[in-house]
């Protein structure tokens, strides 16, 4: 596969928008060279998920030498949430998609990049940053109405800009704005109150306004730095170990019990595994930390990290979370109204736990750290669903059957010339030790569903809808079932079929 190949799969399509505006430009460079390390490691690892460790890691991580049983008591909170809320918010909050009276093309947070700003004049936004209307609180309590179970917050993102109050660094929110506070604290501290898990994204690699900081390319920037302006020129070493790393241990050490998960963004080539063992040295002071596979250096991370899309047949014995936008972006653009609908979304997280993992869904508070309105909408519908129906999403097991999630294509081949996988959307299925769980999409015309290989002996069956738990009729004979259903759903984006089905005494597949 080529690294442009590999780089646009990963970008998924909101971040492909930017790549493919740099070909319009006329432009053919490989797009960012170095990302091939990176973008590799998350299909090996699904590959390989039972070969021990490469020895080569400089400093072992957690993962490395821990045993299962204290690998499953650390992730334990997490597989349990299912759906948590990612939140892309900076300065580029302010210009909000649009640079010089032009729109910019590409994912909002990516403006910097894409526009080719100055450095000077991208920190000059930094005194305009009031985001008075940013209430922790209300965002946590959003949150919670959602039915999810944590939240990861960008405390730095490729714009080198802070969220918090940094010493090691004054480009931050409360040494370089008029607002003069620290929001990632406030967040801190709600969460605590509300009960919810508070993690933070920190670009450790791409810095756009630190010397030395790496960039990935887009448009007509030159290798081997893809910088756009020389004050962006230095050392990358130098920048770790000045900036970034004393960012981290700022983050680790001033927000209590938090952070619970660190996200890592974008390695390059730059994070060379010594480089990397560097930032793992710290990671190691923190036994109960949750990190992902995008921190660089070969060092694979707790989590597999699909961006835009959900795979089709999920990450067998990795641990994994798709992370989504609701519409194009991930940080604030004023005019991109392309929202998915409730619908697509819930059925996005009914998917995704189907297939074992969790559903980071994305919202981009604006320059007056307000979430919009379409996002806060569909968030509290989605709670409601969640609120009759959790009992199917939280803490289950993946499906035992596989065949509904659909099929891959004789004919067509997706762009990696792989045959094209075609999801189906009739039903989908979680599991517990005693329950199978089926949500329907699409309600059976004939008022029966059926079901094949069904392995486990159904004792009962209702609708989680159903207040009265009024039991279902069912005729099970070897694995298969028929159950009948009432004539309507009772909810019309996924109604949930509940099967009393203990794992104990399965019936052997036929
Ligand atoms: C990354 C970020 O760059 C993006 O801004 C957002 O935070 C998302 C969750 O994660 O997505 C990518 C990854 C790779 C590239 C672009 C966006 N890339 O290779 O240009």
């Amino acid at each position: 596969m080529s690294t442009r190949r590999l780089f646009l799969r990963q970008l998924g399509t909101a971040g492909a928008a930017a790549v493919v505006a740099s070909n319009a430009r006329g432009l053919s460079a490989p797009a960012a060279a170095g990302l091939a390390g990176w973008n590799e490691q998350p299909i090996q690892t699904a590959e390989a998920t039972s070969e021990p460790m490469p020895p080569e890691h400089p400093v072992a991580a957690i993962q490395d030498t821990e045993t299962p049983e204290q690998r499953d008591a650390r992730m334990a909170w997490w597989r349990e949430a299912r759906f948590g809320m990612f939140i892309h918010w900076g300065l580029y909050s302010i210009p909000a998609g649009t640079w010089n009276g032009k729109q910019i093309p590409g994912i909002g947070e990516w403006i910097m990049n894409t526009a080719s700003i100055p450095v000077a004049d991208y920190k000059a936004l930094a005194p305009k940053f009031n985001p008075t209307g940013f209430n922790a609180h209300d965002i946590v309590a959003l949150a919670k109405a959602a039915g999810m179970k944590y939240i990861v917050i960008t405390s730095k993102h490729h714009d080198g800009f802070a969220m918090y109050d940094s010493k090691a660094n004054d480009f931050n929110i409360v040494a370089a704005t008029p607002f003069n506070r620290d929001p990632i604290k406030e967040l801190a501290e709600e969460c605590r109150n509300q009960g919810i898990k508070l993690g933070f994204y920190h670009s450790q690699d791409q810095d756009w306004t630190a010397p030395g900081g790496a960039a990935l390319k887009t448009g007509d920037h030159q290798p081997p730095t893809y910088h756009w302006d020389k004050a962006q020129d230095g050392n990358f070493q130098q920048y770790l170990e000045t900036k970034a790393i004393p960012q981290l241990k700022e983050l680790l050490a001033n927000y209590g019990d938090y952070p619970a998960v660190i996200w890592f963004d974008t390695p390059t080539p730059d994070m060379t595994p010594q480089l990397a063992s560097q930032i793992v040295s710290v990671l190691n002071q923190y036994p109960k930390l949750i990190w992902n596979n995008r921190l660089g250096g070969g060092y694979k991370g707790d989590t597999e990290t699909p961006e835009q899309f959900i795979p089709a047949q999920g990450y067998p014995g990795r641990d994994w979370e798709s992370c989504m936008t609701m519409n194009d972006t991930w940080g604030y653009k004023s005019y991109d109204k392309n929202f998915k609908s409730t619908e697509t979304l819930l059925r996005n997280l009914i998917d995704i736990a189907s297939k074992g993992g969790n559903y980071l869904l994305n919202v981009g508070p604006d320059s007056h750290g307000v979430v919009p309105l379409e996002e806060v909408v569909r968030l509290r519908q989605m709670g409601k669903w969640l609120d009759v129906n959790g009992e199917a999403i939280y803490g289950t097991q993946p499906t035992l059957f596989g065949a509904e999630a659909g099929s891959f294509s004789d004919t067509e081949k997706d762009k990696d010339g792989k045959p094209k996988f075609i999801p189906a959307w009739d039903w989908r299925s979680t599991t517990k030790a005693d329950k199978v769980y089926i949500q329907i999409f699409k309600w059976p015309a004939s008022g029966t569903l059926h079901l094949d290989k069904m392995t486990r002996k159904v004792t009962g069956a209702y609708l989680l809808a159903d207040s009265a738990r009024k039991p279902l009729k069912f005729n099970q004979t070897g694995d298969s079932i028929d159950v009948q259903l009432p004539a309507k759903a009772l909810d019309p984006i996924a109604t949930v079929l509940v099967l009393n089905a203990s794992k104990v005494g399965a019936i052997p597949p036929s």
